[in-house]
Parts: C-alpha cells; structure tokens; sequence
C-alpha cells in the first residue's frame, strides 16, 4: 500500500511528455480498476494446526500473510473434522443445519447436493458476475460423477487427500495422475492450474473479478513430500508441546480418561509423523509465494483478498492422543487464520475470535453482496485489524451467533 502511495505520487509529478502519457494510461486503469470488485482467493490446508508450530517453517506464507496482512490468533473451526467443516466453510451453516456429520454419511450425498450446495457462496459470486474456480480438495466424498454448482472452472479431487495416484475430476471429465513429480504432484498441480486460471481471467475478461479457491491436501496423509524437501527438518520437535504426552486426563471427557501415556515407539512415530508434515508444508509455502508473484505481475496485487487457514487442527501425542482430530481441544478446533488485501491492515494481530462458518459471509461481504441469512457472520476489511469499530461487529455477531444455536432455526 505504501509503494503502491510512492507510485502515485512519483507518476504525479510534473515530467517529460513520455512520462505524462504514461500518466494519463496508469491515471485510466487505476480509474478503470476502482469500479472493479476486488478478486478474492481462498487458500486451505487439510489437517493443518496451530498449536503444533507447522506456521514456523512456512517462511513465505509468514512474509506474505502474516507481515502482509492482518492474523487472527483466535480462529477456530465448529467441528474439527474435513466434510463437517468444510461443508460449513461453503455454506456459512453450523453442522447441524447442514447436516453433514461425519466423513461418510450425508458427505456430498444427494441431500447435501439437494439442499446445500447449491447455496454455496460460489453460486452467489458466480451470479454476480464473478468468474470462479475451484482447485483441489473439495468434500471426502465426492466421486467426480458431477460439477458443484457455482464453479465455473473445476479441478476437483476425487474422494480423499493423496499427492500421487489420485483422480481428478476437471471440468468434467475424469483425469487420472501416477507417481511423476514433474507431472502429477498434486500441490504443485492446482497451483499451476489455479494462477493459470487466474491469468487466462484476467487476458480474456480484463473487467470481472475472479474467485478462486486453492486447496491443498498438504500436510494430510500420506504426507508426501516434493522429492527437494524428503530430507528436511531431521530433528524438529515443535510438537512436543506442554500437552504432549500428558496422559491420562481424569478431568476430561471419557476418552481422555482411558488413554494412557505413549510407548517409545508412539513417540518416535510422532517424530516422524511431525518431520513428513512439515515437509510437505515446505510446497504450500511455495504456493503461496507463486499466487503472490503471479498477483503482482498480473498488476491485481491491490485489488486482490487472499485468505488462508484450514478445514481444522490436529493433534500428534497431545494428551497422549498418537495422531488426528476430531477431539473438542484447542489443538484440533484451533486453525491458522490470515487475511490480507485492501483496506486491511499490514502485520496487526486480532484477537478476536473468527469461526470457519465467517467464511462464507465473508466472501460474500467482499464481493459487495448481502450475505443471506447464516450462522456466521462477515469480518469487514476496514475494522480487520482490530480497529475502533470491531467491537461492535463483534458484539452483532455473538448475538447472531447465539440466535444461529437454536437447532433449525436461522438458516
Ligand atoms: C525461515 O527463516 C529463518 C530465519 O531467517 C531461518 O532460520 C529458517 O531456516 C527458515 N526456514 C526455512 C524452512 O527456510
Ligand atoms: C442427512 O441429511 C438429511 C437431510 O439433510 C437428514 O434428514 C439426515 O438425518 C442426515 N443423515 C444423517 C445420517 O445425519
Ligand atoms: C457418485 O455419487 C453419486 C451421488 O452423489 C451417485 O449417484 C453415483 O452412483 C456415484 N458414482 C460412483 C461411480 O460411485
Ligand atoms: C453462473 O451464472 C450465470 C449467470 O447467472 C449462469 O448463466 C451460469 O450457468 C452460472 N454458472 C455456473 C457454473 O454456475
Ligand atoms: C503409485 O502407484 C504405483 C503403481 O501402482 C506404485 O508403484 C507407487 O508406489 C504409487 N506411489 C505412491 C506415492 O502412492
Ligand atoms: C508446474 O509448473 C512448473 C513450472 O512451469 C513445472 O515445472 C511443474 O512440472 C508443474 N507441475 C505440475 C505437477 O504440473
Ligand atoms: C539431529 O539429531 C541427531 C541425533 O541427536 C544429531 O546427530 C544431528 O546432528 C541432528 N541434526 C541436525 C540437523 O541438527
Ligand atoms: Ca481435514
């Protein structure tokens, strides 16, 4: 924001008949570039945590998002496990409005397709006019056999997260990738296909703001690696937090009652596990960096939001739990939360609490439209960095939040 102020000022200033064309051009798109809404891109990692220290290696991402942008240290998800929550992520609707329970039943199933999908802010963006793409891993369950409906580009992982020897459904037809780094990794495939997509919009449709989602399958299993990171991080031991191994936990729920303490061999996998997560972290942070350069030398660099965060946290030997989610902690319900763009500001922290039903509000906000009745509510850009008028955001969205308890009813 501030080079971008020097620029102004610099093209401003009185200069040579060269200079002065160039002025009145920069004066014509900047004039142009005001009356466009701004691009919004969604990244989202599977699986990945907070509290565990994986934002630590991701040095990029940090530049970029954190230095870049406004963090939110108080992100949390409604329910820590994928279809859940990113069934929630889409529609702005706690779990139990949509449905949506487990990984299995009603993931992507006909009532979810029916009843929800249809309603995800990418059908509202794409209404408007937006030009959308989704890039990665959607919903476990889904099997390729249809489009979601909003997307105008489609490059969707068939079912699960994997790296190599995975399905894809692109824009309708089902492509099939094997073991060739160079060809079929799966982190570095939507990133292509994504700033692709990203370029293409913007050379053929210099006028429409474009939506898109990148989401990575890193750090989920089977955690592979690119081949230039399999031997990084040998001795990384951020996971061994105050709560790693601390077990069991009579004050807790029943499962943490009944689970003991790890054996060396838990332990030494949680080492290994921990090492092969970061890893593959190593590629989502090159990501990142490409979206950034391909944002800037596309000249969409200020008109442009980029969220990041995940579908939940995760847990490696906290409580003596040896690997995953789902538990009710801060360790799995605690998720990475970033946010930069216009109006936002640069390196702030903000302490209140975001939610992963925001999400969807708050795409729709960005995209200058009403955000239909749901359960979260929109994080305005002018107040993200914790300014004056937050609070009272703050407090429409508690009461918005407690009316959006009452099982059926706001939807
Ligand atoms: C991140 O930056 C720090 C500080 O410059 C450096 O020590 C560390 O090696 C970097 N990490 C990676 C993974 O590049
Ligand atoms: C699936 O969703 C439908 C309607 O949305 C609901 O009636 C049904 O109980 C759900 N099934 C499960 C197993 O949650
Ligand atoms: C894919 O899922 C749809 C329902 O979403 C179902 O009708 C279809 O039979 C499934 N196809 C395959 C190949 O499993
Ligand atoms: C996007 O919106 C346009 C205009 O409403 C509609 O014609 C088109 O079918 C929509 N595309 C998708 C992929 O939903
Ligand atoms: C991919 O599939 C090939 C052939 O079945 C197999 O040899 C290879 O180990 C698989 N690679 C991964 C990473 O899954
Ligand atoms: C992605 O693009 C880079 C640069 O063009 C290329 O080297 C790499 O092989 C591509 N990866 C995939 C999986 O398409
Ligand atoms: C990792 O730990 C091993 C064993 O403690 C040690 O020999 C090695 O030097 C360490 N490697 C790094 C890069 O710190
Ligand atoms: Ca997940």
């Amino acid at each position: 924001m501030f080079l971008h102020f020097l620029a102004l000022v610099f093209l401003l200033s009185p200069g040579s008949e060269a200079f002065s064309t160039t002025r009145s051009q920069r004066g014509r798109i900047q004039r142009d570039r005001r009356n466009i809404r701004p691009n919004i891109i969604l990244i989202i990692t599977d699986d990945q945590d907070v509290e565990l220290g994986s934002l630590q290696v991701m040095n990029k991402t940090r530049k970029i998002m954190e230095e870049g942008g406004t963090t939110f240290t108080n992100a949390f998800v409604s329910t820590p496990m994928c279809c859940p929550s990113r069934s929630s992520m889409l529609t702005g609707k706690y779990v139990h409005n949509h449905n949506t329970y487990t990984n299995n039943e009603n993931c992507s199933s006909p009532s979810w397709q029916a009843q929800h999908e249809p309603r995800s802010f990418a059908v509202y963006l794409n209404n408007t006019g937006y030009r959308t793409g989704f890039f990665g891993k959607y919903l476990n369950e889904y099997n390729g056999s249809y489009i979601p409906p909003g997307w105008r580009e489609w490059v969707g992982l068939i079912k699960n997260s994997r790296f190599y020897n995975y399905t894809v459904c692109r824009n309708g037809y089902k492509e099939k990738h094997g073991a060739d780094y160079a060809k079929d990794y799966f982190t570095d495939l939507i990133t292509n296909d994504s700033t692709n997509f990203f370029r293409m919009s913007k050379r053929m449709f210099p006028h429409r703001p474009v939506m898109m989602v990148v989401s990575h399958a890193a750090p989920h299993g089977p955690e592979d690696s690119a081949p230039q990171y399999a031997e990084h991080f040998p001795n990384a031991s951020q996971h061994i937090t105050p709560a790693y191994n601390y077990a069991p936990n009579m004050d807790k729920h029943w499962i943490m009652q009944y689970t003991g303490p790890m054996r060396p061999i838990h332990m030494e996998f949680t080492n290994f596990l921990h090492r092969k997560r970061l890893q593959t972290l190593m590629s989502v942070d090159d990501s990142v960096q490409k979206v950034f350069d391909m944002l800037e030398e596309t000249g969409e660099l200020d008109n442009t939001y980029v969220i990041y965060t995940a579908d939940h946290g995760y847990h490696i030997g906290q409580f003596g739990l040896v690997k995953g989610k789902s538990m009710p902690y801060d360790f799995d319900i605690r998720v990475p939360f970033f946010l930069r763009g216009p109006n936002i500001e640069q390196g702030a922290v903000n302490p209140h609490m975001v939610l992963n039903i925001d999400l969807a509000p708050t795409i729709l906000h960005i995209a200058g439209l009403d955000p239909p009745r749901r359960h979260g509510w929109e994080i305005h850009p002018e107040t993200a960095g914790a300014g004056p008028d937050w609070k009272q955001i703050q407090n429409q969205q508690e009461t918005q939040s407690l009316e959006g308890h009452i099982p059926g009813g706001a939807r």
